[in-house]
């Protein structure tokens, strides 16, 4: 009879807890924006995380995805998660870096050397610390994406040495990394938010750009873009964020199943970017871009030259931080 009682009394408070838990769940709309087009990486995990909360949240949680910027540049989005008028998004760490500066850490060029350092360093503690300092500002940092190691394309010439790039007008993202590397490699480094590249390229406000060869190649850059050299001069992250304000009025529930998906949404993205980076290449080919990678020597050069403009932001970033995420690479690479 007792273990009756308990049996019963178990079923009775697991159906409580059932009970609670999908009340605890509000139909909602998600507005999540990001700054690609439909068709590129980005798009097709926005959907996979659309389509996963939707899915585990039994129809409750609704996203609404806005591609091609059209919620506004990252940075634009960024400041309107922290005001609390717009719910979720993805974008680069870049302009992050000017709400938690240790973000900058990302652009310091050369760091890694693959795919698998990054996701070790970006789901280690370094990246998770960095997610948490966001909160102070009003952004609460979920999951980290590919966007990966990035490539210059340009409309004047191949890029052999760093010497050739001087004279060439290279979009940067906006931080003062990324323009303190550029300039010191050559180039006249214009900071410019990525929703204003394509037509900045077309019209010759700048000569060239930096980015991995997904984005190349669903942002149609080899439209514009001749020359394509391989550098892989830096990886830099994507990083799916929500507006604290909004994060606030949601029940534990809802946020652990926004966690969940995000971390899906993750799985799903860097397997796709990885895949897509061997197709992408092949088109860019068959577009008839010219392509040249960097010989290895040249790689040192360049390493050495930028060398200067590493030591300064080690310094302002932090060099316990710089050191802490140099021991988490060479764990992962050995
Ligand atoms: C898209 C950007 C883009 C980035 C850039 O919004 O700005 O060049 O690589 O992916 O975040």
């Amino acid at each position: 009879f007792k273990t009756r009682i308990l049996v019963l009394a178990t079923a009775l408070s697991c159906a409580i807890a059932g009970v609670a838990s999908a009340a605890d769940v509000k139909p909602r709309l998600i507005r999540f924006g990001y700054g690609l087009n439909e068709e590129s990486v980005q798009g097709r995990a926005a959907r996979h995380l659309a389509q996963e909360l939707e899915k585990i949240s039994g129809g409750k949680l609704r996203m609404k995805t806005f591609g091609s910027a059209n919620l506004g540049s990252d940075e634009q989005m960024q400041s309107a998660l922290a005001g609390g008028v717009q719910e979720m998004m993805v974008g680069s760490t870049a302009p992050l870096a000017g709400m938690v500066k240790e973000f900058g850490v990302f652009d310091l060029p050369f760091l890694f050397n693959s795919e698998k350092e990054a996701d070790a360093v970006l789901d280690g503690p370094v990246g998770q610390d960095m997610l948490k300092k966001l909160e102070a500002k009003g952004i609460i940092g979920l999951v980290y994406w590919e966007n990966g190691f990035r490539n210059m394309t340009n409309s004047k010439r191949p890029i052999a040495r760093a010497e050739d790039l001087q004279g060439i007008k290279l979009r940067v993202m906006q931080n003062q990394i990324a323009l303190g590397v550029f300039n010191t490699l050559g180039a006249n480094a214009v900071p410019m938010p990525f929703s204003e590249l394509f037509t900045a390229l077309e019209t010759r406000t700048v000569d060239g750009q930096e980015n991995p060869i997904t984005t190349i190649q669903s942002s149609k850059f080899y439209e514009v873009q001749p020359f394509l050299t391989i550098t892989r001069h830096v990886y830099t992250p994507w990083v799916v964020l929500a507006s604290k304000k909004w994060w606030d009025t949601l029940s534990p529930e809802e946020q652990k199943l926004i966690r969940q998906a995000a971390a899906s949404s993750r799985d799903f993205e860097r397997q796709d970017s990885r895949a897509d980076s061997q197709k992408a290449m092949a088109t860019l080919e068959k577009a008839g871009m010219k392509i040249n990678t960097v010989s290895p020597e040249e790689v040192a050069r360049m390493r050495q030259k930028v060398q200067p403009v590493v030591d300064k932001y080690t310094q302002e970033l932090g060099p316990e931080l710089v050191k802490q995420l140099n021991d988490e690479i060479l764990k992962a690479r050995n």
